[in-house]
C-alpha cells in the first residue's frame, strides 16, 4: 500500500522544506518536490506543517500506586497521544522489591500487548539492585530496554541509597544504557512533611512547599557528583526550578554527559494552581511540585540555551473525584501525578513557536527527534528520511483548539489546562504508514501499537 503527502512544508529538527512524501509500507520510501504518481491515495496537505510524529518519553500507563491505578491504560492513553501528535512512548515498568527486573519487564509487556494504539518502548525502574543486578541490567538492555530509572525520593518505597545509584549507573554504562534519575532529597522532604502535619498544614499546596526547589537542586547535584565519579552519562527527568537546572548547566559547562529533561507542567503551571480554593489545588500536585512563576521563564530559557534537552509529559493521571480526594485531610495522601500525555505538542507549539520563544525546528527536536535520539529510536523515529517509520502528523496551524476536559481523549475527570487557547493542532496522524487520525476524526481501528527494542542510547 502506498500513500503521497502532497504541498506540505516538512519540518525536521534540522530543515524546513516544500517537499512530497511517499510513504510504501511501513516505511517513507521517498521525499522530493512534486512527486507525481496516478492510482495512490493522496493526502494534501497544503498549508500545513508535516513533521515527525512525537514521541514522549515519560509516561506512566496502567500504574499501580498504593491501592489505585494511574486512569490511562495503554489503549486510552495511547490513543489520547495520537490525538495529539504523539506516535511513540515510552513507558516506565517498574521492578518493586523482591522483584527481579525481567519479571517487571514482562508484567509491562502483558499490560501493553494488543492493547497499545502507537509504538512504545520502556524504561525499568529498579527499587533495589539484588544480587544478580550485572546480570540482569544485561538482560534487559538486550532485551531492548535501555534505560533504568532510580528515585532519590520517597524512602521506604522507591528511594535508593548513593551507593545503589553509583553501581547502577557503572554498570549500566559498561553495557550502554543510561541511568534517568528523579531527583529530590527524599530525606529532607519527609522530615518537612511531618512538620507541615504535625502543624495541621494539610492542604494540597503543602506538598509543593516541603518540596522547595532546593530539596530538587541539592541533588540533582549530587547526582551529577555521582555520575561524574561513575564517568556514566546521567539523564535527569522532569526538571522543575531554576536551581535544579542551573546544576545541570554546570555540569553541562564541566563537559559531563548530563542531559535535561522539563515537562509541560512547569512550563505552564504554578504555586497558584495548587493553592485554588475548595481542594481543587489537588489537580496539579505531582512531583516535583509547581514552582513560583518565575521559574517558567527560567525554564523556556534553558530549553532556549540546550540545558534542557527533551520536553516529556509524565503523564500520570488520577481523577480529581474519587482518586485525589483521598488526600481531602492530608496533602500527603493525594496521589502524585497529572494528566498532559495529549496536550505537549500543543502547548509547546502554543508556548514556544506562536509566542516566538523557539523555531518550528527546535519545537520538533524536543517533542520528537531529540527524544528519539537519546532514547535509541532513531532514525527509525524521531524524523522525517527515506527509510525511516512512517509516523507522521500533520499539523495546522491555523485550527483553534481550546483545551478542555470536556473533550480530550484522556480517561480522567480533568484537565490542567483547560480553557486553555492553543493555536495548531494534529489534524491527520500516520503510525507506519497507516492513517490512524484523518481530519480528526479517529480511524485507528487496529491496535498495531508494536514494542520498540531500543539501541543503546546516543547522548550527542
Ligand atoms: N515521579 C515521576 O516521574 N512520575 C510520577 C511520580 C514521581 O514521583
Ligand atoms: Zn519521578
Ligand atoms: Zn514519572
Amino acid at each position: 500500500m502506498a500513500l503521497l503527502i502532497k504541498n506540505g512544508t516538512i519540518i525536521t529538527a534540522e530543515s524546513t522544506s516544500q517537499k512530497d512524501i511517499l510513504i510504501e509500507g511501513d516505511k517513507i520510501s521517498r521525499i522530493e518536490p512534486n512527486i507525481i504518481i496516478d492510482g495512490i491515495e493522496i493526502i494534501n496537505a497544503i498549508g500545513k506543517y508535516v513533521i515527525p510524529g512525537g514521541v514522549d518519553v515519560h509516561t506512566h500507563l496502567d500504574m499501580p500506586l498504593g491501592d489505585i491505578v494511574s486512569r490511562d491504560d495503554f489503549e486510552t492513553g495511547t490513543r489520547a497521544a495520537a490525538f495529539g501528535g504523539t506516535t511513540t512512548i515510552i513507558d516506565y515498568a517498574t521492578q518493586t522489591r523482591g522483584m527481579r527486573m525481567q519479571e517487571a519487564l514482562e508484567h509491562w509487556h502483558r499490560k501493553a500487548t494488543g492493547k497499545a494504539f502507537i509504538d512504545y518502548g520502556f524504561h525499568m525502574i529498579v527499587t533495589e539492585l539484588g544480587n544478580s543486578f550485572d546480570e540482569d541490567i544485561k538482560d534487559i538492555i538486550r532485551a531492548g530496554v535501555t534505560s533504568f530509572k532510580l528515585f532519590m525520593a520517597y524512602p521506604g518505597s522507591l528511594m535508593v541509597g548513593d551507593e545503589t545509584i553509583f553501581q547502577a549507573l557503572k554498570i549500566s554504562s559498561e553495557y550502554g544504557g543510561l541511568i534517568c534519575l528523579h531527583a529530590e532529597d527524599g530525606n529532607d522532604i519527609d522530615i518537612r512533611v511531618k512538620q507541615a502535619l504535625e502543624a495541621g498544614n494539610i492542604s494540597p499546596k503543602y506538598h509543593a512547599l516541603t518540596r522547595p526547589p532546593s530539596t530538587e537542586a541539592i541533588a540533582v547535584k549530587r547526582a551529577i557528583e555521582l555520575a561524574a565519579k561513575a564517568k556514566a552519562p546521567l539523564y535527569i527527568v522532569h526538571i522543575s526550578s531554576s536551581d535544579a537546572l542551573k546544576e545541570v548547566e554546570h555540569g553541562k559547562q564541566m563537559n559531563l554527559p548530563v542531559l535535561g529533561e522539563t515537562c509541560p507542567q512547569y512550563l505552564f503551571l504554578s504555586i497558584d494552581d495548587i493553592d485554588r480554593p475548595n481542594f481543587e489545588g489537588a489537580k496539579y500536585v505531582f512531583t516535583p511540585p509547581v514552582r513560583e512563576r518565575d521559574h517558567q521563564e527560567a525554564l523556556w530559557q534553558g530549553i532556549k540555551l540546550n540545558i534542557i534537552d527533551v520536553v516529556a509529559t509524565d503523564h500520570c493521571p488520577f481523577n480529581f473525584i474519587g482518586d485525589k480526594e483521598l488526600g481531602h485531610d492530608n496533602f500527603s495522601k493525594i496521589p502524585n501525578g497529572g494528566p498532559g500525555i495529549e496536550n505537549r505538542l500543543h502547548l509547546l507549539f502554543e508556548g514556544g513557536v506562536n509566542k516566538k520563544r523557539i523555531s518550528l525546528n527546535r519545537w520538533v527536536d524536543l517533542v520528537s527527534t531529540r527524544p528519539a535520539k537519546i532514547f535509541g529510536l532513531f532514525p527509525r523515529k524521531g524524523t522525517i528520511s527515506i527509510g525511516s517509520d512512517a509516523d507522521i502528523v500533520i499539523w495546522d496551524p491555523n485550527k483553534e483548539h481550546i483545551i478542555s476536559a470536556r473533550t480530550h481523549h484522556m480517561r480522567v475527570d480533568y484537565n490542567m489546562y483547560d480553557g486553555t487557547k492553543i493555536m495548531g493542532d494534529a489534524t491527520t496522524v500516520l503510525l507506519r504508514g497507516k492513517i490512524i487520525i484523518s481530519e480528526g476524526k479517529w480511524q485507528g481501528r487496529l491496535k498495531h501499537g508494536t514494542f520498540l527494542t531500543r539501541k543503546t542510547p546516543n547522548i550527542r
